[in-house]
């Protein structure tokens, strides 16, 4: 059966390619371009757009148009807490348990003490916007597109001779979604606009506008307390428009422009007494008053502020923007169209620019973007992996202010998880477990084997640190080493001796579990990694900002105890203190390479045996996952200097999930699929191109440290490196031909390169580099079990240069020939 579907499609894509190379006349390689419209059921086909708060997805049906709308702050519920009083007088009892290796015994009592009934509110959907237009059913020439360089998705299709044109935006300028409707003839267009909401809701005619005003679930015994306004309205040249208590009916136009303003309650996780009605009323009144040309001229400008300041190209392949991104992801596997990644890596600092935005919410699991009520794990953010990954992208393709909305959202994170740390352990500081929502809960949710996690705060406050890295702004450091100091705080008072290594004196944190997976435990790898990150990071803000010495001392007599990363009997990095790991373990987390990746703890110049087993622990995991799983793969093998196996990766990511493949990862609209979608796999894979090109983790910036065969010429721009070193830079004959670095904040830069490199003031590279910024922290050595056998890895020649650099020149350099 598979044949016959699989060969009408490629006839379709044929058909379709002629229709699209007709059709686009300006050939923007950064567009998703279709010839059908999206099917009113599968959602994955509709085309996102959205200004960080404000998201539509734009289906482009010519009869019955929908956008489905979300605003970041309608989520379940209202301000509450979720810790459990019981806890904190349990703990010791819980901690004897796991040392005495009673993991379902310790569970039991975690599950009964540690937990509430609650487990995170759900982000939940605006409902959507209908238009309907009655004579459009059949319709020709049918062509859409997402302009990712403008961040302007647009329909066009031909009925009865005339052309109809539908331009939607998100604005950056405006905050109101925005969508102009034309006919090519006078007169022609008729149309009338409703609303579809799954939710509590009225709808009414008030202000010159069409009002629906809905509100947030209760949920889980909590009461749902956010209430919203949505405010649409119709702006005409000629023709009438008619509001009435539950739709706007505009008839005989040529041109119409559509606006939707959208105002919450929420005020901020504590409270929800804000004014929507007023907020969306104004914003409206305000859009209206602007020509459409215009507003969309400073929307583009404002977007492509952003968008623009990173560049890639990796190479063409013939035709590939004349067929629609459908068939182009369905074809990749032959294709092994270069432009397609660059369209994907491209797409995802799209998505991040339009779901992450300062004064606004971080990004969560679909980003902005959501059609439910009850979306998959409350589309919250789980703070394991999947927000941090979310984020990964931000600094090094240029898109720093993007972070912003995490790291205010964990300066939150570190209020409220005060109490917390109280109530569960008995401890200073702030505390964050594995999930979290708007309301900026902090204690476990769910179960003990998934929730018991202590380390969310810990992870997310590295992103803090990372943002410094990147800028090396002092007066932000000072802001936010309270956030840091206290989830140090946290640490000191919460780690306890393992009673079976007296000996060495470890400390360990306990109940905790390797996410998601193994026995309820004490000292798990990942917790290590992120421990000892947490400490000496913090030490080293310390330093910078002439805090307390004797501070800073206990922080680094302590970090000096936790658990070093151990080396297993199958030549793995252990995943637990005890040498337990399974290789056929193909679990989709691969939290113990936290220290690899996002973490520089291993390193392949100066860890060699560290370097080897996380490459064997990895390889056990085998290469294909779920959609975030593998963008972390891409990352990890990235790291582990393997472009021709992180490209293997991408692969395995640009394959089309539909109907046909359930276990394809990349739908038709380029939302990637964990299934279902969820939007780290696409921040996961973004992030992973960049570190295939640039590295600046380990004690230097690392040129090209794992380009695959595949990508043998190409070019980059505005790519960042830590230490405020942004870089431009060609290869071809996969070696680097030209670099260019701008310093933005002065210091050494520190080059390392696989081939010669010259330029003025280049030096070869003596000691260590003195830019802490780019530095790698030591980590003690590793612990090897004698059964291991480290093989040493085969690495290619490096050549290291330095020079120093002043704040905002640029500084140039060649391949020597
Ligand atoms: C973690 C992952 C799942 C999923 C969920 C949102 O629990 O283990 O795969 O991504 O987050």
């Amino acid at each position: 059966m598979r044949q016959p579907i699989l060969s009408i499609y490629f006839f379709l894509g044929l058909i379709s390619s002629f229709y699209l190379h007709a059709q686009t006349k300006d050939k923007g390689s950064l567009k998703l371009q279709y010839d059908t419209p999206a099917d009113a059921r599968v959602w994955e086909q509709a085309l996102p757009i959205g200004n960080g708060r404000l998201g539509a997805m734009v289906y482009g049906i010519p009869d019955k148009e929908e956008l489905q709308l979300n605003e970041e702050t309608i989520w379940g519920g209202g301000p509450y807490r979720n810790d459990n009083p019981k806890g904190g007088s349990n703990l010791k009892n819980i901690q004897q348990l796991v040392f005495e290796g009673k993991s379902p015994e310790a569970d039991k009592l975690i599950n009964e003490t540690f937990f509430t009934k609650t487990h995170g509110m759900p982000y939940q959907t605006a409902g959507g916007v209908l238009l309907n237009f009655e004579d459009h059913k059949n319709f020709q020439n049918y062509y859409r597109e997402l302009d990712i360089e403008q961040a302007k998705a647009t329909t066009r299709y031909v009925v009865d001779g005339v052309t109809y044109t539908r331009e939607v935006i998100s604005s950056f300028s405006d905050d109101v979604i925005v969508m102009k409707i034309s006919a090519s003839k006078k007169g022609a267009l008729n149309f009338e606009l409703s609303y579809k909401n799954p939710a509590q809701h009225s709808i009414y005619a008030k202000d010159n506008a069409l009002v629906l005003q809905g509100k947030g679930s209760d949920h889980e015994g909590i009461k749902g307390e956010i209430v919203y306004h949505t405010l649409s309205s119709v702006k005409n040249v000629d023709g009438t428009v008619v509001i009435d208590d539950s739709k706007i009916q505009v008839k005989n136009a040529s041109t119409a422009v559509v606006y939707i303003s959208i105002g919450t309650n929420f005020t901020n996780y504590k409270s929800v007494s804000a004014d929507g009605y007023k907020k969306a009323l104004e914003k409206l009144n305000k859009a209206k008053a602007a020509k459409f040309e215009e507003s969309l001229a400073k929307h583009s400008k404002l977007y492509y502020a952003q968008f623009g300041r990173f560049q890639l190209d990796l190479g063409k392949h013939n035709e590939s923007s004349t067929i629609s991104t459908t068939e182009r992801i369905r074809q990749f596997q032959q294709t092994q169209d270069p432009a397609l990644v660059t369209l994907l890596t491209q797409y995802g600092r799209y998505l991040l620019i339009c779901s992450s935005q300062p004064g606004g919410q971080p990004a969560n699991l679909q980003g902005i973007w959501n059609n439910s009520l009850t979306p998959p794990w409350d589309s919250k953010y789980t703070i394991n992996i999947n927000t941090e990954m979310n984020y990964w992208p931000a600094e090094v393709t240029n898109l720093s202010e993007t972070h912003k909305p995490l790291i205010q959202m964990t300066k939150e994170l570190s209020e409220s998880g005060k109490e917390t740390a109280k109530v569960l352990y008995n401890a200073e500081g702030w505390v964050a477990h594995h999930n979290t929502d708007i309301w900026r809960v902090t204690s476990p949710i769910d179960f003990a084997a998934a929730g018991m996690w202590p380390t969310g705060g810990t992870w997310l406050a590295q992103h803090v640190w990372e943002h410094y890295l990147y800028n090396g702004d002092k007066k932000y450091l000072k802001e936010v080493y309270p956030i840091l100091k206290s989830a140090s705080d946290f640490l000191l008072s919460t780690l306890i001796p393992h009673p079976k290594h007296t000996d060495k004196g470890w400390m360990v944190l306990s109940p905790s579990i390797s996410p998601e997976q193994g026995p309820m435990s004490a000292g798990v790898t990942m917790d290590n990694q992120l421990v000892y990150d947490m400490l000496t990071r913090t030490t080293i803000a310390n330093e910078i900002l002439n805090e307390d010495i004797a501070y800073r001392e206990k922080l680094l007599a302590m970090a000096k105890r936790i658990p070093p990363m151990q080396v297993g009997k199958y030549t793995q990095l252990q995943e637990w203190l005890e040498d337990v790991d399974d290789p056929k373990n193909e679990h989709r987390h691969v939290s113990h390479l936290y220290g690899l990746y996002p973490s520089n703890q291993i390193s392949a110049y100066t860890t060699p045996e560290l370097f080897e087993a996380a490459r064997n622990s990895l390889v056990y995991r085998g290469d294909f996952a779920t959609g975030w799983s593998i963008g972390w793969k891409v990352n990890l093998w990235a790291r582990l200097l393997d472009g021709n196996r992180a490209y293997k990766i991408i692969n395995n990511m640009l394959t089309l999930a539909d109907r046909e493949n359930r276990n394809g990862r990349t739908y038709p609209n380029m939302f990637t699929a964990h299934p279902p979608f969820q939007i780290d796999g696409n921040f996961g894979l973004t992030a992973g191109v960049a570190e295939m090109l640039v590295q600046s983790h380990d004690n230097a910036v690392h040129l090209l440290p794992a380009l695959p065969d595949a990508w043998k010429k190409g070019s980059v721009k505005g790519l960042m490196a830590r230490g405020g070193f942004e870089i431009d830079m060609q290869w071809s004959d996969s070696k680097v031909q030209t670099v260019k670095v701008l310093s933005k904040i002065g210091g050494n830069l520190r080059l390392r390169s696989h081939v010669p490199l010259t330029g003025k003031g280049l030096k070869e590279a003596h000691g260590t580099n003195p830019n802490i910024l780019n530095n790698r922290i030591e980590v003690p050595k590793p612990l090897v079990s004698p059964q291991a056998q480290i093989k040493g890895s085969d690495l290619k020649k490096i050549y290291e240069y330095d020079i120093p650099t002043v704040a905002g020149k640029s500084y140039s350099f060649t391949i020597v020939k």
